[in-house]
């Protein structure tokens, strides 16, 4: 078994155990081994070999005996028996928003409730309102989130669908004679969420691809096997989390690729309005050419597709029909931002918080990174469930900081926080605290049922305070787990314009929070945006580049990310701003003296 396959396994066994009232303490110590085996960054294998898996942190000795029996026979009877004593419905019901083990256990000990379904029924015939601790309002809860299921069902996130697409793209391209392989659809778009995988190749041997693409280890099952189109059901373990979705595989000849390309990539609005403009011309355009019945024009690329249509190259992130068609035809797209114009970020957490790595480990990821900074922002004080800092423990950070700074070379450690906004919109730590820090990012983590009124005042309040620099995650979602709490962003984001404040594009990709669309807006209105990881480990520092992908479909160039500017540039744009907020309140001070 692979780390992913064995992370995934334990990370079920603590579910299950959660499911049947187990000891939390227990539940928790195989939901720790799993993010630890995850994360491991020496192959699991070897350390099985020379059983040096007890020197672990965090892995016991029942642990270590559970993972040799995976590692070595792939295997465990312990997690057989005990997912064939609880229904699987069960586990199923888990992914509905705020329903937890405990609440699960309740409606399967109470009412025998054992699947989603039965739940729903159960929940419109007004059953669970009237169980105890579950009352009217849980009940409502319930039935949103079960319909938010249905519609998020059928898809996964980006980061899942993409390690896929890209170990089906590698195995086919060393097929003899395939000439070209892309992924086309929502994959090559770069959106969050992805229904299923379009891969288009260049072969004139069709048949011979087909076969290696329906053989495939990952193929679950085949849906559909033809001589130019196959489809399948694919799975893997991406993160230690199942990953199985859909592909699609098609073949066509040369002269037909770029049409193809273009064709598959979609969006589909975005095609129709090409479409149209061909027609206009007299021109019939589909997946395969573009011309007329006696003519077609041919192309080399997508590129030539556009110049035949008058139309500058639009970048496969623009393709919505959101204004990339006006732009292209005035030939005034943006220069999009890339991975590599980044020079640092400004959101991580280290173990002083709730992260995995110590201020060392990801100064060195950093720096192996290319970065020029890496600006710290742990959790602040209330936020005890992530061991928010106390401002001992602040204080303790920033003498650890400025001893590494004094030792690293070619990366400077910035000294950050991520503030709680609290409830009534005031910020966790005093001012004098936070006048010592570089800067700080203010997100929400607490009290996600206010109305939307409270929630965009509470939030507008923070951003107005003159130490905020930037707003984290500006929705709180998780992407197909949860909506973000009620919040109107078209005010929060006035809000940012009119005091200068920074918004967030937050990069795990459960998250991207700013979404693309926002973030158009944000431009619009001249918001700088900041590309942060919310890094947890050092291996979440890679996370900016989903970051990127969505600062991409958000327009953004290069100058619109704050976080693409060099040290120095950064340094004095953050001293600028903690300069006029002090010489601010050094002046309401003394006018308050004078007028007693
Ligand atoms: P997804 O799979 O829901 O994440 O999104 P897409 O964009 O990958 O959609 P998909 O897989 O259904 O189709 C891939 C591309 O194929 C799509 O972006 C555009 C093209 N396409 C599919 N169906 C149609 C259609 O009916 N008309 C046109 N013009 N294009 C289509
Ligand atoms: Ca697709
Ligand atoms: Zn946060």
């Amino acid at each position: 078994m692979t780390k992913e396959e064995v992370a995934a396994a334990l990370d079920e066994i603590g579910t299950l155990l959660e499911l049947k009232g187990e000891n939390p303490f227990r539940c928790n110590a195989y939901h720790n081994a799993a993010r630890i085996i995850q994360q491991l960054e020496d192959n699991l294998q070897d350390l099985v070999a020379s059983g040096k898996l007890s020197e672990i942190r965090g892995i016991g000795d029942t642990m270590q005996e559970k993972i040799i029996t995976l590692v070595t026979t792939g295997r465990l009877p312990f997690l057989e028996e005990l997912r064939s004593s609880i229904p699987a419905g069960l586990v199923e019901m888990l992914r509905i928003p705020g329903l937890g083990p405990k609440k699960v256990k309740a409606l399967h000990d109470q009412l025998h409730i054992s699947s989603v379904a039965e739940l729903q029924a159960a929940c419109q015939r007004g059953e669970i309102a009237r169980l105890k601790g579950f009352g009217e309002k849980t009940q409502q809860k319930i039935l949103e989130g079960i319909a938010f299921l249905q519609t998020q069902n059928q898809r996964v996130r980006l980061d899942q669908a993409l390690p896929l697409a890209e170990e089906v793209m590698e195995r086919l391209r060393r097929v003899a004679d395939v000439q070209d392989i892309a992924v086309c659809g929502s994959i090559r778009r770069r959106r969050e969420t992805i229904h299923d995988i379009d891969i288009l190749v260049c072969s004139s041997h069709p048949e011979a691809v087909m076969d290696v693409f329906i053989q495939l280890p990952q193929v679950e099952q085949v849906l559909a096997h033809g001589k130019s189109k196959s489809s399948v059901r694919l799975s893997g373990y991406v993160h230690g989390e199942k990953v199985s979705l859909q592909a699609d595989l098609r073949v066509v000849t040369a002269p037909q690729y770029p049409y193809a390309l273009l064709y598959f990539t979609g969006s589909k609005e975005h095609t129709v309005r090409l479409r149209q403009r061909a027609l206009s011309r007299g021109w019939t355009l589909n997946e395969y050419m573009m011309g007329t019945d006696k003519q077609s024009i041919p192309a080399r690329t997508e590129a030539d597709i556009y110049a035949a249509l008058d139309l500058q190259y639009v970048p496969p992130e623009l393709r919505e029909d959101t204004g990339e068609i006006e732009a292209a035809e005035r030939h005034e797209l943006p220069t999009l931002i890339e991975e590599s114009d980044i020079q640092g970020v400004f959101h991580c957490h280290t173990t002083a918080s709730d992260g995995m790595a110590t201020l060392e480990e990801m100064a060195q990821a950093a720096q192996r990174l290319g970065w020029q900074y890496l600006g710290i922002a742990d959790h602040s004080q209330s936020l005890t469930v992530a061991r928010g800092l106390s401002p001992e423990a602040v204080r303790r950070q920033w003498e650890a900081i400025d001893r590494l700074n004094g030792q690293l070379s070619g990366l400077r450690l910035l000294k950050g926080t991520e503030v709680d906004i609290l409830e009534d919109g005031t910020l966790d730590y005093p001012e004098e605290l936070l006048a010592g820090f570089d800067y700080v990012v203010a997100s929400v983590h607490t009290r996600f049922q206010m109305s939307r009124e409270e929630m965009t005042a509470r939030v507008c309040k923070a951003l107005a305070h003159p130490a905020v620099t930037m707003l984290g995650h500006p929705t709180g979602r998780l992407l197909l787990r949860r909506d973000g709490y009620k919040i109107d962003l078209d005010a929060v984001i006035r809000t940012a314009a009119q005091h200068g404040k920074m918004i967030e594009i937050n990069a795990q990709p459960l998250r991207l929070d700013l979404d693309w669309l926002h973030v158009k807006q944000a431009r619009n209105l001249g918001v700088p945006l900041v590309i942060n990881p919310d890094a947890h480990s050092t291996h979440e520092l890679t996370f900016y580049r989903y970051g990127v992908m969505v600062a991409r479909r958000g327009w953004l160039q290069r100058e619109q990310v704050f976080n693409t500017r060099p040290l120095a540039a950064v340094l004095e744009e953050l001293h600028r701003r903690k300069q006029a907020w002090l010489s601010n309140v050094g002046l309401a001070g003394k006018s308050h003296r004078r007028h007693h």
